[in-house]
C-alpha cells in the first residue's frame, strides 16, 4: 500500500497482500485455476453470467429481443460467481480466454460459436436478428461509436473511480481526485449529448443505450458505488430524464434481475432457464448472495 512515498522496484513483483475487494481473485496470469465443465441448457443461447453492468447489457438485451416475439433469443442464464473464482475454471476460460463475464455461446451454429466482451455479444444479436442496430449508415456509425465510447469508458469509472471510491483498501485522495474528475466528465457528456437527443444514438432506442445505461444510467440513478451525493448526479438533468425512461422499460427491468444474487430478494433471479422463471421463482433464488456490483 502506498504512504506516498512508494517508489516501483526495478521488476514488479506480485503481493498477494496487497488487499482490496477483489484481491483474493486477482492474478496476474490467465490460465485456468481448476477443471470444470459449464453447464448446457436446452435453449439455443447460452450465456455465462453476473449481474454487473457488464452483464446487464446482455440481458437487457435478450429480454428485449423476447418482447419482440425473438424466440431464437431463448437463452439459459447461468450463474457465474466471480467472487468466489467461477471465471477461472476450465470450460469458462475456453469461451472466453479473457476470464470475465458476461460469455455467450450460440449453440445454433454447427459448429456453437463463442461471443465474449460485452460490447461483442451486443453487436453479435444485434445483427443475428437485426433489431436496435440502425441500418442506415449515419445512424449505425452513431450507434457504434456511442457502443464503442461506453467500452473505452467504463473502465475508468469501474475500474478506476469504483475501484477506489468502493474497494480498495483505503481511500487514497490521489486517484479518487483523478477518477472523480474523469467520470464527472463523462457524465457531462452523456447529459450533453441526451439535451438533444431521446436516445444516446439518436431517436432509436439501440444496443448503445443497453450498454451505457448499466453503467451511467445505474450511477445517474444512485445505484452504483453509493457516490451519487459524491458525484452529485441529479444535476445531470438530461441524463436523469433518460436513466429513468429506460428504467421503466419491463424487458430492462428482467434484465437487470438475471444472475443477481443480491439486493432486494424480489429483484434477484440467480438463474434463468424460461420466461416463467421470473414468475415462479424457486427458494434458491430467493436467498441471498454475496456478490455485489
Ligand atoms: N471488457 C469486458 C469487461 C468484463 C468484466 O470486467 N467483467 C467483470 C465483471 S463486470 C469480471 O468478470 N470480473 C472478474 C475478474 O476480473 O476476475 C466486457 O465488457 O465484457
Amino acid at each position: 500500500m502506498s504512504d506516498g512515498n512508494y517508489k516501483p522496484p526495478a521488476v514488479w513483483a506480485w503481493d498477494a497482500e496487497s488487499g482490496g475487494r477483489f484481491a483474493a481473485i486477482n492474478r496476474p496470469v490467465s490460465e485456468p485455476t481448476h477443471e470444470c465443465a459449464l453447464p448446457r441448457g436446452r435453449h439455443p443461447l447460452q450465456l455465462y453470467s453476473l449481474a454487473t453492468p457488464n452483464g446487464v447489457k446482455v440481458t437487457i438485451l435478450l429480454e428485449e429481443l423476447l418482447a419482440l416475439g425473438h424466440d431464437g433469443a431463448e437463452y439459459d442464464a447461468h450463474l457465474i460467481r466471480i467472487t468466489e473464482g467461477e471465471q477461472f475454471g476450465s470450460g469458462f476460460v475456453e469461451l472466453n480466454p479473457n476470464g470475465k463475464i458476461p460469455a455467450l455461446l450460440d449453440c445454433s451454429a454447427e459448429p456453437a460459436i463463442r461471443i465474449f466482451e460485452s460490447g461483442a455479444i451486443l453487436l453479435y444479436l444485434a445483427g443475428k436478428f437485426g433489431e436496435f442496430l440502425p441500418t442506415q449508415t449515419a445512424d449505425r456509425v452513431e450507434c457504434l461509436n456511442w457502443l464503442f465510447w461506453q467500452m473505452g469508458s467504463a473502465p475508468l469509472l469501474g475500474g478506476g473511480f469504483g475501484h477506489f471510491y468502493v474497494y480498495a483498501p483505503a481511500y487514497f485522495e490521489y486517484p479518487i481526485n483523478r477518477y472523480a474528475m474523469e467520470t464527472k466528465r463523462q457524465l457531462d457528456v452523456l447529459d450533453r449529448r441526451l439535451a438533444a437527443n431521446t436516445f444516446i444514438a439518436g431517436e432509436e432506442y439501440t444496443i448503445a443505450d443497453m450498454a451505457i445505461w448499466p453503467w451511467y444510467g445505474a450511477l445517474a440513478l444512485d445505484r452504483l458505488y453509493d457516490a451519487g451525493e459524491f458525484l452529485q448526479v441529479r444535476g445531470y438533468r438530461h441524463l436523469q430524464r433518460w436513466a429513468e425512461q429506460i428504467d421503466q422499460r419491463p424487458a430492462v427491468q428482467r434484465g437487470r434481475m438475471v444472475n443477481r444474487t443480491w439486493g432486494e430478494p424480489a429483484e434477484q433471479l440467480h438463474e434463468r432457464h424460461d420466461a416463467s422463471d421470473f414468475v415462479h421463482r424457486t427458494q434458491d433464488n430467493l436467498d441471498p448472495g454475496t456478490a455485489s456490483d
